[in-house]
């Protein structure tokens, strides 16, 4: 937290109003502080709450609101409530977890976890005594039936508010829709007789949706707290339950191209998008939320590869590929929201080897990957292309040792191309990948385009190139259209009327209402 504090004068350079914190609560770090031990203390890894205190201070004196991970799908094996349960599965702290007897001498239902094997454990020192997690063995979910606990976890929420946090961005929430009676699923295309738990969530998302709707009422809509869930696998037409003045959220993440990806069994059986299915998933969910609010554009978070890598084709694994992804990232309709080191342009890490990866989930997809029949290398290759640990290497300063981040040990290694892709590099450099994310940043505050950047309609704008992602954002006369290029030739865009560019990256020509954006180019221009 020091470091981030230290750092405050640079996120506000970039521009952000917002800082979402990834878990700094007291954890085991089975799953990188996404088992919270106490949800109402820093870890001492982090600081203090002391240090807390003063990044919140310090971080409003610059105008940057700080949100935190609310993880109440689970908490840790660590928690009181949970060691309580184990002690006593009578007490009232067990029943805020699902404690279910073993059916036939079985676990009670063939759910398989998110991170692999079932989701069921035998409660330690209880051979007859399941508990149900549907994230690692040492992440028990809580149970969002019992009124006692949502009342602790309201409670909870609020002291953070008291302290002046803005709101939260609430993690893996659609997990707490659950049939308590835990029936068994047909077994799905992993083949090991078990159903993926997100099966279940979704046709619980009625339940869900009346504990997201009692949340908003009573805690988040009084006190104006701003929130951004992680939601999947939406339906369009439940959007307006999730977002808008009827939402349960400020926003939601917009995981369109990442559900596109990963809607298979395992990391190996995941798709690699081309430009046009990128293209079509954004504004398939731009379409989607026009009636109702505002969704929060993404190409990469803690869960993803770095986005430039994902997303776009080899050729454009570099500053000008990030620059025109960049671009049309930010200005869709929508609240942004910029990943450490995206900014910077990062790409995917080279791991050498599975002991080079600390991810939990990366080590089960690795055994998935074997278990399928891939060799040690296929299995890396897989990893490389689609592990989380390539947004969770240390934050590159400088190119100095362990890139400026630590004088420490760090917890992972760096990215193979800190010493050129770093913050101090790219500041002392006009054309980065950073200076384009501040400038795209100030423009959507420029005072004369922020009202069209923020309330204007998305509409794609058609063209006859497969690798171009344009749009235009209009607002009464006012039209903004933005173009990236990722085709290997020029590509020329015929527009209804003569526009002045006001930010492009790469090589850019405008000829009366032609406007020509060479390979791997973007462009900003405001149509007159
Ligand atoms: O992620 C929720 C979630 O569903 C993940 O399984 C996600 O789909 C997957 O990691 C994508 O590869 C949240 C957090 O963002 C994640 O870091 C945590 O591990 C998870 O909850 C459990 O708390």
């Amino acid at each position: 937290m020091r470091g981030i504090i230290e750092k405050l004068p640079y996120l506000h350079a970039l521009g952000i109003e917002i800082l979402w914190l990834s878990p700094i609560y007291k954890s085991p770090f089975i799953d990188n502080g996404y088992d919270i031990a106490d949800y109402q203390a820093i870890d001492p890894l982090f600081g203090t709450m002391d240090d807390f205190d003063e990044l919140l201070a310090k971080a409003k004196t610059l105008g940057i609101a700080i949100i935190m991970d609310l993880v109440v799908n689970h908490c840790s094996d660590q928690h009181d409530w949970f060691k309580q349960a184990c002690t006593d599965p009578n007490c009232e702290e067990a029943s805020y977890f699902y404690f279910r007897e073993s059916v036939n001498g079985h676990a009670p239902n063939n759910l398989r976890a998110n991170f692999g094997g079932c989701v069921w454990d035998k409660v330690p020192g209880h051979n007859n005594l399941y508990y149900c997690h549907f994230f690692a063995k040492e992440q028990p979910d809580l149970n969002w039936f019992n009124e006692k606990l949502r009342r602790r976890i309201y409670q909870m929420i609020n002291w953070w508010l008291d302290k002046g946090v803005a709101g939260f961005r609430v993690d893996a929430i659609m997990s707490i829709g659950k049939d308590p009676t835990f029936p068994d699923f047909p077994q799905d295309a992993l083949g090991d007789g078990m159903c993926a738990c997100s099966a279940m969530n979704l046709q619980c998302n009625e339940a869900t949706n009346r504990f997201l709707n009692e949340m908003q009422e009573q805690i988040f809509r009084p006190r104006q707290a701003f929130t951004v869930g992680e939601v999947f696998n939406l339906q369009a037409e439940n959007l307006g339950k999730f977002i808008g003045d009827n939402g349960n959220f400020s926003t939601i993440f917009d995981f369109g191209p990442h559900e596109h990806v990963c809607g298979h069994c395992a990391y190996y059986a995941y798709e690699k998008l081309s430009v046009a299915q990128l293209r079509e998933e954004i504004f398939k969910s731009q379409r989607a939320a026009a009636d109702y609010g505002f969704l929060a554009p993404v190409i990469e978070n803690h869960d993803e590869p770095r986005g430039v890598s994902c997303y776009l084709p080899p050729m454009w694994h570099n500053s000008l590929g990030a620059k025109a992804l960049g671009t049309i990232s930010m200005l869709l309709r929508g609240i942004p929201f910029i990943y450490q080191g995206q900014e910077l342009g990062m790409l995917n890490t080279r791991f050498n080897s599975i002991e080079e990866f600390q991810d939990l989930q990366s080590k089960e997809e690795y055994r998935r990957c074997l278990r399928q029949g891939l060799s040690v290398s296929e299995a890396l290759d897989v990893l490389n292309a689609h592990a989380r640990d390539h947004a969770r290497t240390p934050m590159p300063w400088n190119e100095g040792p362990h890139a400026g981040f630590t004088s420490g040990t760090p917890w992972m290694r760096l990215q193979q191309d800190y010493q050129q892709v770093n913050v101090k590099a790219q500041l002392a450099d006009a054309d980065s990948v950073l200076r384009h994310y501040q400038k795209l940043v100030s423009l959507k505050k420029d005072p004369a385009l922020q009202t069209v950047l923020t309330y204007g309609s998305c509409t794609e704008l058609n063209t006859p190139y497969a690798n171009v992602i344009a749009y235009t954002r209009k607002l009464a006369m006012q039209s903004v259209v933005v173009a990236a290029n990722f085709d290997e030739g020029c590509a020329t865009l015929t527009l209804t009327r003569r526009g002045t560019l006001r930010l492009t990256s790469g090589q850019v020509f405008i000829n009366e209402n032609q406007l020509t954006l060479q390979p791997g180019s973007s462009a900003v221009l405001v149509l007159a």
